[in-house]
């Protein structure tokens, strides 16, 4: 399968419109098989260097080119990404493991995102308003920020870098992309998207490598204005603090402890199959993956049932397969945090009803499979009801109360999703008002964000930045005010009038 999708064997960074040999690299692991599909360049600083003064250069003239002409490109890039779609889902499906019909999703997630932004371009309003004095003309209109750096992580490896890249540009910016090393081959079939679309050379640009190497040096280097990176809280709070002390802008999206809420008023058949989504879909490694729900006592039981009862019908597999519902997990170190937080989830006393064990042997020895799990008995203040898995693990809390219920949803340090099953309209605008988190849904599970909205979260999960939507135009530009005075003479603004 993989020779005859990708034809490379090794990948090569994307600088100033060419291809760039690298000199390491590591394989590219199928999560669903152990297989190498590709090897991907670990980049140092010298690749990140040659990638920000080609974006420079790049930058002055894309700036210079009407919005609505930069549009043009990108309408073409999501017609070559809507063309390509069944083998980008393939090969996303072969580095990521999620499941073919999400990466298919994933992927759309992408070409919206492509002609929602080309749609930007001939918009990008600003505002115009009055002026304090007569014959004076006042505007603000969005300027680019410049060289941009945008950090994606492995688990959305191509609509997160949609959500950022393409705002990005259609703003007048240029690129330093570092994609995540597990998932490369996303950004290497934009890169042939990008030129075949007639993108000009260095207005994105694609360094490989790791965190410690490429991102620090992105994060350091000083002809970037702006860091946009999604990932862990760790990592997310060491570009803050160097962003911070360079003044750079810096915009994060780092996970959530989304929780379902479900009332005792929940039509329950809907609320079990929104958790079996949005719990064990990508098995669970989405940063708005269901991993609490929250009950109501009166129904606990009921739900537990049904839960254990659909968890049956879930196939695990290679997600090329597409009988198969649940795809592996990413590699070993995702494995391997799993099983620790099911010893936590045990220790502490949560029961443990289902899964909870690695799934090894025959079509799944080569792979890095985990069985969908799930904890009753879970209290607010255990660590797996605290603290992100990012694995197929869910833990029910029961509540006696609406109030209850909403004070254990707000408890954690994240603020990513949340869900309320409920049938009572008066329920459903309190909760909506009263749930702390950048995302709200009624009677859906915690994942399924739309392109156009803001996606984004409070607390830990970000810093008062969003990705997607118009929203991340104001990442992705600076506001400027404009005066233009038509007196002829010097009127001077809070004494003239
Ligand atoms: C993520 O997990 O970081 O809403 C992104 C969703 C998807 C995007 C998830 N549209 O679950």
């Amino acid at each position: 399968m993989s020779e005859k999708l990708l034809e490379e064997q090794k990948l090569s960074n994307y600088i100033d419109g060419k291809y760039v040999d690298g000199k390491t690299f590591r394989s590219v692991i199928n999560p669903a098989t152990g297989e190498s599909i590709v090897e991907v360049p670990l980049s140092g600083k010298d690749s990140v260097d040659a990638a920000v003064d080609s974006a420079k250069k790049a930058q002055k003239e894309w700036a210079l080119v009407p919005a609505p002409m930069r549009a043009e490109i990108l309408y073409k890039i999501g017609a070559l990404m809507k063309e390509r779609k069944e083998r980008l889902a393939q090969l996303l499906t072969m580095e990521n493991g999620k499941v073919i019909e999400e990466g298919r999703g994933e992927v759309q997630e992408g070409i919206d995102m492509a002609f929602y932004m080309a749609g930007e371009g001939r918009r990008l309003f600003g505002q115009t308003t009055p002026a304090e004095l007569n014959n004076k003309f006042a505007m603000s209109v969005r300027a680019p920020v410049g060289v941009v750096g945008i950090i994606t992580p492995w688990n959305f490896p191509i609509a997160i870098a949609s959500w950022k890249s393409f705002p990005a540009i259609i703003a007048g910016n240029a690129v330093v992309w570092k994609p995540a090393t597990e998932t490369p081959i996303m950004a290497h079939e934009m890169t042939k998207i990008y030129e075949e679309a007639g993108l000009p050379k260095g207005v994105i640009n694609v360094v490989y490598g790791s965190g410690g190497d490429v991102g620090d040096a992105m994060v350091h280097h000083d002809g970037i204005k702006l860091i946009s990176f999604t990932g862990s809280n760790d990592t997310g709070r060491n570009i803050a603090s160097e962003c911070g002390r360079q003044l750079k802008k810096v915009s994060l999206e780092m996970g959530g402890k989304n929780a379902v809420i479900v009332m005792d008023d929940a039509d329950i058949e809907l609320a079990v199959e929104g958790i079996l989504w949005s719990a064990f879909g990508t098995s669970g490694q989405r940063c708005t993956a269901c991993s609490r729900v929250i009950v109501h006592e009166d129904v606990k039981e009921q739900l537990e049932k049904r839960i254990l009862e659909e968890m049956k019908g879930l196939t695990i597999g290679d997600g090329l397969d597409e009988e198969n519902k649940v795809g592996p997990i990413i590699n070993k170190a995702g494995l391997d945090k799993i099983k620790k937080y099911i010893e936590i989830g045990k220790g502490e006393g949560a029961r443990l009803l289902e899964g909870g064990y690695e799934i090894t042997g025959g079509k799944h020895e080569k792979g890095y499979y985990f069985a969908p799990t799930l904890f009753t008995d879970a209290t607010k203040d255990m660590r797996i009801s605290k603290e992100e898995i990012f694995g197929p693990v869910v833990s029910l809390i029961s509540v006696k109360s609406f109030e209850e219920a909403i004070e254990v949803n707000n408890g954690v340090t994240y603020g990513l999703s949340s869900s309320i099953f409920t049938a009572d309209v008066n329920r459903v605008f309190k909760a909506q008002r009263d749930l702390d988190t950048g995302i709200v849904y009624v009677n859906a599970g915690t994942t399924g964000a739309e392109i156009h909205l803001p996606f984004g979260g409070t607390k830990g999960t970000g810093n008062g930045h969003r990705d997607s939507g118009v929203q991340a135009l104001d990442v992705f530009t600076e506001w400027k005010a404009v005066y233009v005075d038509y007196s002829g003479k010097l009127q001077r603004a809070q004494i003239d009038n």
